[in-house]
C-alpha cells in the first residue's frame, strides 16, 4: 500500500470571516493522515479573477452559498483524485484544471478546486512528516517575511464611511526579527487606537482589523499613522515604514479617479502627482494597486514617476496570472506581482506566478482576502516561496492573527536558523525614497 495515496476527499460549505459561505475541504490518505483546507474571498476582486462559484439561489445565504461548489467537489473531483500520490501536486492541480475545461475555473469553480489543491498539499506535507513550510520550501525556506499590518481600513472595506484608499499598512522592517516586527505592529496599533480615540475619531475596525475612521482626506491616515509609529516610541522610515493599498480599481470612473473623501475627481498623471507628494511626505515603502486594473497606461505613468522609488505591486492588474503578470513585465507597468492563491486557483499555477516575478526581478508580495478563515497556509507559503513579504491584516481579529502567529511558529521552529527579511524584502529597498533624499 502506498501510504501517501489519496483515500477521500471531501468538502462542505462553511463561514468566513465576513459570515459569508465558503468552502473548506477535508482530503484524507491511506495511511490515516488527514488534512484540511479552507478558501478565502475577496471583495475589492479583480475583473481577470479566476471564477469563485456562488449558487445564486436567493433563497440561501441572498445567493452567496456554495452548495454547487461543494458538490463539485465531492462529485466531480473527489473520484478523480482517489489512489493518486498527494506528493504529485503539479499532476493533481493540472489533473483538475483538465477536468474544469475552462480557462478561468468557472465549471467547477476556482473555490472547489483551491481548497482541493491546499487541503491535498497539507496532507502531503503531513504524511511525510514536515511542517508545512519544509515541504514547500525545502531546507532554503528559513527567511522570515516583513509582516505589513493594515491598521487602518478605508474604501469598500470601510463601506466608504472614511478614506478612499482601502488599505494604510505598517511595515516594521527595522525589527531585529519576525518576533519583534509583530510586537511592534501591535504597540503601533494601540497607538493608534488612543490617537482616535483622543481626536474623538472611531475606533471601529473594517473587513481587515483595521480602524475605520471618518478621515476628510486620503492624506490623513498617513499623518495619524507616522504618528502612531513616534507615539509607540519607533522611527518613522527607519523602524517602520508604511504601505499603502489604494485598490483604484474601485474608485475609478469614466477614465478619472473619484476621491469622494475629498471631493476631486483626478487623471491617472494628477493622480500619479498625489502618490509622489504622499512618498515625499511620509515613509512610504510600497504602493500596491495605485492604478486602476484597465489603465495600464496609468501604470506606466506611475512607474514614470515612482518606479524608481517605490515597490509598485500589480493585484487586480495582474491577478497571480502568468499570462497577464508577462505582459506587465513586457511592458514594464509595474515591478512586483501580489500574490493570492484564490484569484487563479491552484497552489502549482500561484508557485508559477511568484517564480515569473523573481525570475524577472520583480518582486512577489503574498496576500490574504478580506474575507478570510482561520487557515493560516499563506504563512507558511511566504516562508517557503522566500518571497520576503506579506499582508494579512491588522494585528487584531482571529483569521488575521492566525497567520502571524503561525509565523511566529515557524520563526521559533527554526531556531537560530531563522532570518529576518528586513529592507531586503523589497525590489527598492527603503531608505532610498525618503522624503528629500528620493
Ligand atoms: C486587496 C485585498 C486584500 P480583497 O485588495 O489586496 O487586502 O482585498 O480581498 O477584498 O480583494
Ligand atoms: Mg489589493
Amino acid at each position: 500500500m502506498n501510504k501517501f495515496a489519496i483515500q477521500s476527499v471531501t468538502a462542505r460549505e462553511i463561514l468566513d470571516s465576513r459570515g459569508k459561505p465558503t468552502v473548506e475541504v477535508d482530503c484524507e490518505l491511506m495511511d490515516g493522515t488527514r488534512a484540511r483546507a479552507a478558501v478565502p474571498a475577496g471583495a475589492s476582486t479583480g475583473s481577470r479573477e479566476a471564477v469563485e462559484l456562488r449558487d445564486g439561489d436567493s433563497g440561501r445565504f441572498r445567493g452567496q452559498g456554495v452548495l454547487q461548489a461543494v458538490a463539485n467537489v465531492r462529485e466531480t473531483i473527489a473520484p478523480h483524485l482517489r489512489g493518486m500520490d498527494v506528493r504529485r501536486q503539479a499532476q493533481i492541480d493540472q489533473t483538475m484544471i483538465a477536468l474544469d475545461g475552462t480557462p478561468n475555473k468557472a465549471r467547477l469553480g476556482a473555490n472547489a478546486i483551491l481548497g482541493v489543491s491546499l487541503a491535498v498539499a497539507r496532507a502531503a506535507a503531513r504524511a511525510s512528516g514536515l511542517r508545512l513550510f519544509q515541504y514547500l520550501g525545502g531546507p532554503g525556506a528559513t527567511r522570515l517575511p516583513v509582516p505589513h499590518m493594515n491598521i487602518l481600513n478605508g474604501g469598500v472595506h470601510a463601506h466608504w464611511q472614511g478614506a478612499d484608499f482601502q488599505e494604510y499598512m505598517i511595515a516594521p522592517y527595522g525589527a531585529a526579527g519576525f518576533r519583534q516586527a509583530l510586537e511592534w505592529g501591535s504597540e503601533v496599533y494601540h497607538a493608534l487606537q488612543a490617537i482616535l480615540e483622543k481626536q474623538g475619531l472611531s475606533v471601529g475596525v473594517g473587513d481587515e482589523g483595521g480602524f475605520a475612521p471618518q478621515v476628510r482626506s486620503n492624506e490623513e491616515p498617513f499623518e495619524l499613522i507616522t504618528a502612531a509609529i513616534s507615539a509607540a516610541g519607533l522611527q518613522p522610515g527607519k523602524d517602520v515604514g508604511i504601505a499603502c493599498d489604494p485598490a483604484a480599481s474601485e474608485f475609478y470612473e469614466d477614465g478619472r479617479y473619484h476621491l469622494r473623501s475629498e471631493g476631486r475627481k483626478l487623471a491617472a498623471a494628477e493622480m500619479a502627482a498625489y502618490y509622489r507628494q504622499l512618498a515625499d511626505s511620509y515613509p512610504l515603502v510600497l504602493l500596491e494597486d495605485g492604478m486602476a486594473q484597465d489603465d495600464w497606461e496609468g501604470w506606466k505613468i506611475l512607474m514614470s514617476h515612482l518606479g524608481s522609488r517605490l515597490e509598485l505591486v500589480g493585484d487586480d492588474l495582474f491577478c497571480t496570472n502568468v499570462e497577464l503578470i508577462a505582459r506587465g513585465i513586457k511592458e514594464g507597468v509595474a515591478n512586483a506581482v501580489l500574490i493570492k492563491l484564490n484569484q487563479i486557483g491552484t497552489l502549482t499555477e500561484t508557485i508559477a506566478a511568484t517564480r515569473m516575478a523573481r525570475d524577472h526581478g520583480w518582486g512577489a508580495f503574498v496576500s490574504h482576502r478580506s474575507g478570510e478563515t482561520v487557515d493560516s497556509f499563506i504563512a507558511d507559503m511566504t516562508v517557503a516561496l522566500d518571497t520576503g513579504h506579506l499582508k494579512t491584516g491588522a494585528p487584531a481579529r482571529g483569521e488575521r492573527v492566525e497567520k502571524y502567529n503561525q509565523l511566529l511558529r515557524i520563526e521559533e521552529e527554526l531556531g537560530p536558523a531563522a532570518r529576518y527579511a528586513g529592507t531586503g524584502a523589497y525590489v527598492v529597498p527603503p531608505g532610498l525614497h525618503r522624503g528629500g533624499r528620493g
